[in-house]
């Protein structure tokens, strides 16, 4: 871990952290290498979490800090974005499941990265996603699951898109703390992680192949 602002999120200082995000971006460093401070930041938490020293309040207390620290960096990421994005995402967290942290992890990396992201939100009927898909033609569908009643939506949601004729038109990914390979093959999906900045190197090497 590197510096002042992953330590400060790692100690759940709130307020130091958005602090030294405000003046760090004032000065004006790139939002990019902020966020990836508190990414490292995360990743300790997170650590900590599965050892058993951290627990669930301070789990969600440190989501809350990188969801205001990404409204703050939020004008800054907009000029840093490419003019055109690099390419467009649904995600989501479907029908059973309403756990998001991670998803919302996820989705604030691969949106700093230059990506457009469409956040379905959790609780997402496959219908919705369909829908979403037709409208929005991405190169990425990402869903997020942490429960295992929710494979069977994902399964439903990649069964409709493809009887739409959808599906070949976008990778689909899945991540959360219990994908796998079994689950990747059940939903039929291109790719499958447990880590978040993976799935961003992931979607960066296919949008390269494709331009
Ligand atoms: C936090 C939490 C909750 C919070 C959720 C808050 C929220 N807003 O998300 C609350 C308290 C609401 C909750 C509720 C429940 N929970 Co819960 N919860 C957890 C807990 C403790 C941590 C999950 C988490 O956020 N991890 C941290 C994030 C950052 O990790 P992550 O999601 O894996 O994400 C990382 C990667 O996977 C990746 N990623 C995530 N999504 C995606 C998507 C894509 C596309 C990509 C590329 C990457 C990616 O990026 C992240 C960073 O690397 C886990 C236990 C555990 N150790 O996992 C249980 C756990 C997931 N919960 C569980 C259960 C059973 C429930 C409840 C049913 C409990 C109950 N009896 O009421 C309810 C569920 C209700 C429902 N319908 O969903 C079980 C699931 C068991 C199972 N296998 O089915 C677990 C495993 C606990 C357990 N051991 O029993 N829960």
């Amino acid at each position: 871990m590197s510096g002042e602002l992953a330590l400060a999120i790692v100690e759940l200082d709130r307020d130091k952290a958005l602090n030294l995000v405000k003046s760090r971006s004032k000065k004006g460093e790139s939002p990019l290498q902020i966020l990836e401070e508190c990414r490292q930041g995360m990743v300790i938490v997170g650590e900590r979490f599965q050892k058993g020293e951290y627990f669930l309040a301070e789990l969600m207390l440190s989501a809350e800090i990188l969801k205001e620290v990404t409204a703050i960096l939020e004008p800054q990421l907009a000029k840093v974005r490419p003019p055109k994005p690099l390419g467009k995402m649904v995600i989501g967290t479907l029908r059973g499941d309403i756990h998001d942290l991670g998803k919302n992890l996820f989705a604030a990396l691969v949106k700093a990265q230059g990506f457009e992201v469409h956040d379905l939100g959790v609780d997402v009927d496959p219908a919705v996603v369909v829908q979403k898909v037709k409208e929005v033609k991405p190169d990425f569908v990402g869903f997020s699951v942490l429960i295992s009643s929710g494979f069977d939506a994902m399964k439903e949601a990649s069964e409709m898109l493809e009887e739409a004729g959808l599906r070949k038109q976008f990778k689909l990914m899945v991540g959360g703390g219990i994908a796998s390979e079994m689950v990747k093959k059940y939903i039929g999906a291109d790719f499958f992680t447990t880590d978040a900045m993976e799935g961003v190197t992931y979607c960066m090497k296919s949008i390269g192949g494709k331009r």
